[in-house]
């Protein structure tokens, strides 16, 4: 019997992509654990063209036992981006900029179209579909986190 050594580097290349995998996957397991606090579903809006504003949104999502506070907002495409809410005043839905968005412990909110988002505004380039940014979340008592949100087109809702 001859060993065919052909067989034999096939047998090892789909076993290292096997193994490789896995290792990959508990990786990501492991990320996910270590991260207290989560951004999911997150994307900012196509420009209009000839504007400079647009806004994003996300789900803030905290997996520590203490309340957690997103103070501010930063990214290298504005020099100003604010957090926002929607109210109700006088029967009209108006929206102001607010000081910080509180998230319970184990908790989580959504930032939303007609809720709370974030306000980007003097925006250097227009944002077209497809383009992915990154913004870095402050927090009061909590190490920064960088999110990259893909702009999404002004067609879907
Ligand atoms: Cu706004």
């Amino acid at each position: 019997m001859t060993i065919n050594n052909k067989n034999i580097a096939l047998i090892l290349v789909l076993f290292l992509a096997l193994f490789s995998k896995q290792n990959y996957a508990q990786d990501v397991l492991a990320l996910k654990q270590l991260q207290p606090i989560e951004v999911q579903a997150a994307y900012i809006r196509e420009t209009i063209p000839g504007n400079t504003i647009s806004s994003a949104y996300f789900t803030l999502i905290n997996h520590t036992k203490q309340a957690i506070k997103l103070v501010s907002v930063s990214s290298d495409i504005s020099p100003r981006i604010e957090i926002h809410a929607h109210t109700m005043t006088e029967g009209m839905m108006k929206m102001e900029k607010i000081d910080a968005i509180s998230v319970n412990a184990n908790a989580q909110v959504l930032l939303q179209p007609y809720g709370l988002h974030l306000m980007i505004f003097g925006l250097k380039q227009p944002l077209q579909a497809g383009h992915k940014i990154k913004f870095t979340l402050h927090f009061a008592q909590h190490k920064s986190i960088d999110v990259t949100m893909p702009v999404q087109s002004l067609h879907q809702k």
